[in-house]
């Protein structure tokens, strides 16, 4: 189908680590020094003009730490969390969301949370931000494709956003819309998907403490390609789920139909949980690549996360919940 094993994994070029602490030094005092002798440092950058990123900024530079992060992993690099990216709005080979993606119009920007709530409320980017003190939450993401990558997310528990609306009672699920724009979007022009891309959650997923809407990466706002102004990450669940460019989430009784199981219900299911027990019909999940290594690793259950969420599906067979 759409999604393909990668053959196009483009090897790591500047060192992650390295360049990352000194942001995270910046983040840590909110003074550090992220200069031109920073870069320079790393040597490489210099030959790749267009990755340089903005020096962080409040408020996302301030971000705390949080102890959801994943302590003992090297973090995958700027360069490919940016430009190795899905996003279909944008087409669907994986540099075209950062070639395309600059046209996204992200300001002015709401998201209204409506559906089976006692008050539906419209927030805007502002109001998100201020929603609840910004988090790094650094999580491994791994997409179904079979690759990996280890993320420094900044943003905000999701449950501080879905508490603002009084769910009712009887609502058991969140659906989340994404942003259409036909006219900076080449990708929708194209029905590969069923547009606007839909993804949900169970509630007590969606207010789960590891489930957050992201709001930067790398100590900056998030770029474009990778779900600017805000996204959905969950970190237990492949990365479809994490839905980019959230305009609209809408508490439901009736289990969402996601873009994905649309397009291929026999291989998209709902919950969409990492399980390397539970293949995809045309290819394993055992193994996984994290990019930027070339051996192969073994994929965990719940994409590691089992001590905190496997107790959200206790008694539930996951091979026909996949
Ligand atoms: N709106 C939208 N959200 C999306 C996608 C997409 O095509 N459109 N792709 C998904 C897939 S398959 C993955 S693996 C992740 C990739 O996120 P990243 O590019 O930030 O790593 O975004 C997910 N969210
Ligand atoms: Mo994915």
């Amino acid at each position: 189908m759409l999604i393909k094993c990668p053959d196009d994994i483009i090897p790591s070029e500047i060192t992650s680590q390295d360049l990352y602490l000194r942001r995270r030094d910046f983040i840590k005092t909110g003074v550090g020094l992220f200069g031109m002798a920073g870069l320079g440092a790393t040597g490489l950058l210099a030959s790749s003009p267009a990755l340089a990123a903005p020096k962080p900024t409040p408020p996302f530079s301030t971000a705390r730490k949080s102890a959801f992060s994943t302590a003992d992993e090297s973090l995958t690099s700027y360069q490919d969390v940016s430009r190795y990216n899905n996003y279909y709005e944008f087409g669907t080979s994986k540099a075209d969301p950062s070639r395309y993606a600059d046209a996204l119009q992200t300001r002015p920007w709401t998201v209204t949370i409506d559906g089976m709530v006692k008050q539906a409320k419209t927030l805007s980017i502002d109001d998100v931000l201020k929603a609840a003190p910004l988090e790094e939450r650094i999580y491994r993401m791994r997409c179904v494709e079979g690759w990996s990558m280890v993320i420094p997310w900044i943003g905000l528990p999701l449950a501080a956003l879905l508490k603002q609306v009084e769910p009712l009672g009887s609502a058991k699920y969140v659906e989340f819309y994404t942003a259409v724009q036909p006219d900076n979007m080449p990708g929708v022009r194209r029905r590969v998907l069923d547009w606007p891309y839909i993804e949900g959650l169970r509630i007590d997923e969606a207010m789960h403490p590891l489930t957050i809407m992201a709001v930067g990466l790398y100590g900056e706002a998030l770029p474009n390609q990778n779900g600017a102004p805000m996204r959905l990450v969950v970190p237990w669940k492949y990365g479809f789920k994490g839905a980019k460019s959230i305009v609209r989430i809408r508490f439901t009784d009736k289990e969402p139909r996601t873009s994905w199981m649309k397009a291929g219900p026999t291989e998209y299911g709902f919950y969409s949980n990492v399980n390397p027990e539970v293949d995809h019909p045309r290819w394993s999940q055992a193994k996984e690549r994290r990019i930027g290594d070339v051996l192969k690793r073994p994929t965990l259950m719940f994409n590691g996360y089992a001590d905190q969420v496997a107790s959200l599906y206790s008694g539930m067979n996951l091979k026909i919940n996949f």
